[in-house]
């Protein structure tokens, strides 16, 4: 490409970023900016998939038949979820089937959240109410990403999320109005499920490589920590409320600030689960391969079932 062409481009480009019009498709972009998207969109299309196991793990085990039929329908938009986005990711000219490989061999990432095992009922009002609203607070903000497909994507998603995380916090709520066991059950998922939570915002703004230059184009709107700090001030007050206690001997509200200062994450934590040591990478990603392995003869016959028709047509 000529110089002058790229350097008129480039401008066209960063013209739209300014004046918040959506990059769509077809538009020319710089590469770092699509290989970017590809990066965050399929690792959040992934983590929509490999989400549905910790919740499809107590499908069979719901308490009651409403219970049962909510959750599944949860689990259900997460596989729609994961549709949509692997579809906007296809946009940027990326192939599904090496994505969802790659997140196979481990190359490709996806939420650190979902490598904890769900022990008891309470846990699914734990992912409910922390990780789906963790979700949305990540989330909310992706309906004004810079990328048209990835934005308008997320709008669908982001209200089914709402339902999630209502679904989750009402889970809560029964536990803790019911018996002493029950309430011990809640709190011991909260317990366990915190600060895993506060790790699904990704590392402190110090060691997050990607942020500075996805805020600069509009992928991001805020950094991690920011968004951290606005999710542990919308949930420690609904803890509260019922009568639960973060595990956080740290947590107290500065008045100065206007905002909960908060304990320190573990960061080894975070990066070991990242890279594929947490309790349960290995068994969330034999279970996705096996899904694969299952499913083949379905693929199989589809495409059999494809060519012969063509044949059939041109013959
Ligand atoms: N887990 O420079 P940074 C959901 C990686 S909700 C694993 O800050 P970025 C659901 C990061 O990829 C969950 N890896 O990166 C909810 C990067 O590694 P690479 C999914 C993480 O992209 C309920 C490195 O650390 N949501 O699906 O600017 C039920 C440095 O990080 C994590 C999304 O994906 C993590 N927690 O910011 C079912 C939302 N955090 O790629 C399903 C969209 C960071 O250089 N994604 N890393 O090897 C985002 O908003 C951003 O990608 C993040 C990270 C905030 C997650």
């Amino acid at each position: 490409m000529k110089e002058h062409n790229l350097a008129d481009l480039e401008a066209a480009f960063n013209e739209k970023l300014k004046q918040d019009i959506r990059i769509e498709p077809k538009d020319w972009m710089p590469d770092a900016y699509r290989k970017t998207l590809i990066r965050q969109i399929s690792q959040h299309a992934h983590s929509e998939i490999v989400g549905m196991l910790p919740e499809g793990n107590w499908i069979t085990r719901a308490p009651n038949l409403r219970r049962k039929a909510v959750l599944l329908a949860k689990v259900q938009d997460e596989a729609g979820h994961g549709q949509y986005l692997y579809s906007a990711m296809e946009t940027l000219g990326a192939s599904r089937e090496e994505s969802i490989d790659d997140m196979h061999t481990g190359k490709a990432k996806y939420s650190s959240i979902f490598n904890y095992p769900t022990l008891t009922w309470a846990d699914m009002g734990a992912v409910g109410w922390l990780v789906d609203g963790a979700a949305i607070m990540n989330q909310v903000p992706l309906c004004r990403t810079s990328y048209g497909p990835y934005a308008r994507a997320m709008v669908r998603i982001c209200k089914e999320e709402s339902f999630h995380q209502r679904q989750g916090y009402e889970i809560m709520c029964t536990l803790m109005k019911g018996s002493e066991e029950q309430k011990a059950m809640a709190q011991d998922a909260l317990n366990r499920f915190w600060w895993p939570a506060l790790m699904m915002f990704g590392p402190s703004d110090a060691d997050s490589t990607h942020t500075q230059q996805s805020i600069d184009w509009k992928i991001k709107r805020h950094t991690n920590d920011e968004l951290r700090q606005m999710f542990v001030d919308a949930t420690v007050p609904q803890a509260e409320l019922i009568g639960l206690t973060i595990p956080d001997k740290d947590l107290k509200w500065n008045e100065e600030r206007g905002h909960y200062d908060f304990g320190e994450i573990n960061w080894d934590e975070f990066w070991q689960v990242v890279s594929g040591n947490g309790p349960c990478n290995a068994e969330r990603i034999a279970t996705r391969l096996k899904a694969k392995e299952d499913g083949m003869w379905v693929r199989e016959a589809a495409m059999a079932h494809a060519e012969k028709k063509k044949a059939k047509k041109a013959s």
